[in-house]
């Protein structure tokens, strides 16, 4: 039958396929049932055979004239477009932010006046140096991009998870990432800073050290991408409909509150599972548990950024949420996870120059570099100009410009006129002086120089104030973070460097990484003009574990079971789970499942191997004695409650699970709860981690 007849005649692939006359050896696919559709070319013709290439004969040479074979292989062979630059490692959701409390009268931005509008958002979370292959949990920055499709144009805030950057000025951009990514001879690692070229930079650049204080703390490993704080970093301007400007931060702040891993945990989710943050945003929104952030700001004006200790206008320096408290605006919820991946969350383009009306940029030298670099890459990266008309790029409102042509034209632009001024037509569009996006008219004098403004020079102070401002178990975290890393570092001398600007921070925090790093001999302090200060409050606000909040919503409970597990207890916590929102996944030896005491199937949601404890926020063990002891002799089980004991999880266990726990080192403290009911370690759980574990289980140095 000729192709086009078979296209009229037939509505589906089925009907297709049965009235096709199969290839010998060739079967009927079977297919999910249902009615489906006809599969075209990408010029729209009908496919009669998917299966088979056009050959000479039935054992002979391709034939070049096979259109559908050579169009599929080409559309393949380019299914890559560069990956960024930085950030390759990113996954996105929709949504939407609402204004709660309108900011009339500071900024003329719609977005920001209309309380209650919903505006549609795409969110972009990432990574920054590891490739787009790389794992989820690597130790990094998180991106935080938030793109807003408001009624008077695309407004980005281009964040990350840290409110402060390694830089003060963009000049320094690239050699930061080249430091930080792949050593270019040897084309690893990836995915890390614990490398030699990253110190090195990193002990020759004390503007860094405050960020270096950061990213070796647990901001940099989260939980999840569902409890990360977000910041736009950068002080931006708000103006009114007076031209008035009010300098502002942005922060979003995460309803369920922030959360970490911890480091060795970290290191074997990247095995256990790469796309653990993914999987985790994937399956919340999947499930109806959509994540929420709240907008706050941070609003002052001139005589605060007078009188504030340090520049406003630079990046490597936040202000304490103590000293100027946020006011909460709106929140975002994201609802929807994308249709596919690549055209949304790949090839959505951020910009730092995508702003509305009533929001503008200050003379911060690193956002004034990025308002170069963003548009700038995408070109590169999606080919051309015009990918603004992609529609996860397309704005939410009219263009019209006089911009024409250039690779993948989607819009057919009518009429003569492509120029302005002009007069044969009258529709063509007009600049608007009253609506239109309008500078803040800073003013501007003095020499043009290459000079960092003198206002820019402490580099420790906020270094030793976060450092200060963590709670106990995460400054330990950070110290260890640091000999990690540094021991990592095959160069010695670059080792000492780091330890040599650390005691610009603080004598005792250098001492203590000297110490883990096995460091002999006194540490040389690298000279510096501006010591850190030592006065500065300490800002409760920047800890996570002094501001966590407590509860199991969402989190994961691993349930270990094996033929002879008790299925009433099974069902009793899970039960009791459900009630506070916590869900229960059941790791067995077998994913077919396990056969309970009472004859029932218990159901796996993943085999031992497979279900790593590291993938769970706290672990029951329910097991009967036979279970026990036959899992004792289970490496994969014997690591699975070792592991979650080492690392800080509330462990539940039944009386009869003991041999396994033995056999695992766990050693009862308040964390393990054997023999009780699922409430009581439900309870313990919502209060997090065991952090007073920890000395019992790794060295603090
Ligand atoms: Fe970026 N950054 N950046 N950056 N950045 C990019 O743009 C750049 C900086 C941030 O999910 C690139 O589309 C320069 C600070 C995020 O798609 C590129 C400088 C902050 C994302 C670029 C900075 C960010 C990017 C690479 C120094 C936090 C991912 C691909 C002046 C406030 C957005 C791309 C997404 C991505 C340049 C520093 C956040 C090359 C030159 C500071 C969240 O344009």
């Amino acid at each position: 039958m000729a192709n086009e007849t078979m296209a009229k005649e037939t509505s589906g692939v089925n009907a297709t396929l049965e009235s096709h006359e199969l290839g010998k050896g060739q079967e009927l696919h079977q297919t999910a049932g249902g009615s489906h559709p006809q599969m075209t070319n990408q010029r729209g013709t009908v496919v009669s055979d998917d299966e088979n290439s056009l050959k000479a004969n039935e054992r002979g040479p391709d034939l070049l004239e096979d259109f559908f074979n050579v169009e599929k292989t080409q559309h393949f062979d380019h299914e890559r477009i560069p990956e960024r630059v930085v950030h390759a490692r990113g996954y996105g959701a929709r949504g939407h932010f609402e204004l709660t409390d309108s900011l009339a009268g500071i900024s003329k931005a719609g977005v920001l006046n209309r309380v209650g509008e919903k505006t549609p958002v795409f969110v972009r979370f990432s990574t920054v140096a590891g490739n787009m292959g790389s794992a989820d949990t690597a130790r990094d920055v998180r991106g935080f991009a938030v793109k807003m499709y408001t009624p008077e144009g695309n407004w980005d805030i281009v964040g990350n998870n840290i409110p402060v950057f390694f830089i003060q000025d963009a000049i320094k951009f690239t050699d930061l990432i080249h430091a930080a990514k792949q050593e270019p001879d040897r084309g690893f690692p990836q995915a890390q800073t614990a490398h030699d070229t990253f110190w090195d930079w990193a002990s020759l650049t004390p503007e860094s050290t405050h960020m270096l204080m950061w990213i070796m703390s647990d901001r940099a490993i989260p939980r999840s991408f569902r409890m990360i704080q977000g910041f736009g970093v950068h002080t931006f301007r708000l103006v009114n409909e007076e031209g008035k400007s009010t300098y502002v931060k942005f922060h979003w702040r995460p309803k369920l509150g922030m959360a970490s891993v911890v480091w060795d945990e970290a290191l074997k989710i990247s095995g256990a599972d790469p796309d653990f943050h993914r999987r985790d945003l994937w399956n919340a929104i999947d499930e109806g548990n959509f994540p929420e952030w709240e907008l706050g700001v941070q609003l002052f004006d001139e005589a605060f950024a007078e009188k504030f200790e340090f520049d406003v206008l630079d990046a490597t320096k936040l202000i304490p949420e103590e000293v100027l408290p946020l006011r909460i605006v709106g929140k975002m919820v994201l609802n929807k996870n994308v249709d596919n991946y690549f055209a949304e969350t790949e090839q959505v383009a951020f910009a730092t120059t995508d702003v509305v009306p009533g929001i503008d940029f200050t003379n911060d030298p690193l956002l004034q570099g990025r308002n170069l670099s963003y548009i700038d890459t995408q070109i590169t990266r999606l080919g051309g100009p015009n990918y603004e008309q992609i529609p996860v790029n397309a704005p939410r409102c009219p263009v019209m410009n006089m911009q024409r042509d250039g690779h993948m034209t989607m819009r057919p632009q009518k009429g003569r006129v492509s120029y302005s001024p002009s007069s044969l037509e009258s529709d063509t569009p007009r600049q608007d002086p009253i609506h239109g996006f309008t500078s803040f008219p800073a003013k501007e004098n003095g020499d043009k120089l290459r000079v960092r403004a003198e206002s820019f020079a402490d580099h420790y102070s906020q270094a030793l104030l976060f450092f200060k401002s963590q709670a106990e178990p995460e400054q330990n975290h950070i110290i260890s973070a640091f000999i990690f890393e540094l021991s990592k570092v095959e160069t010695k001398s670059v080792r000492e460097r780091m330890v040599g600007q650390l005691a610009n921070v603080d004598a005792t925090i250098a001492q203590r990484v000297a110490k883990g790093l096995g460091m002999k001999g006194e540490i040389k302090r690298i000279p510096t003009k501006v010591p850190a200060r030592t006065d500065l409050p300490v800002s409760d606000k920047l800890s996570i574990l002094k501001t966590m909040k407590p509860g199991v919503a969402t989190k994961q409970i691993g349930v270990l079971v094996a033929d002879g597990t008790d299925a009433a207890q099974v069902l009793a916590l899970e039960s009791a789970a459900a009630k506070m929102g916590a869900q229960v996944k059941i790791v067995a030896p077998k994913v077919g499942g396990a056969q309970a005491a009472d004859g029932s199937m218990l159901e796996a949601d993943f085999q031992l191997a497979g279900g790593s404890s590291v993938l769970f926020d706290m672990v029951f063990i329910a097991l009967s004695e036979m279970g026990a002891k036959m899992l004792s002799t289970e490496a994969a089980a014997v690591a699975w409650v070792h592991d979650a004991f080492a690392h800080l999880k509330v462990i539940g266990a039944t009386a009869e699970a003991e041999t396994l726990l033995k056999r695992s080192g766990v050693i009862v403290d308040k964390g393990v709860l054997v023999g009780g009911l699922p409430e009581a370690f439900l309870e313990v759980a919502a209060a997090g981690r065991i952090y007073s574990r920890e000395p019992s289980v790794r060295t603090v140095y």
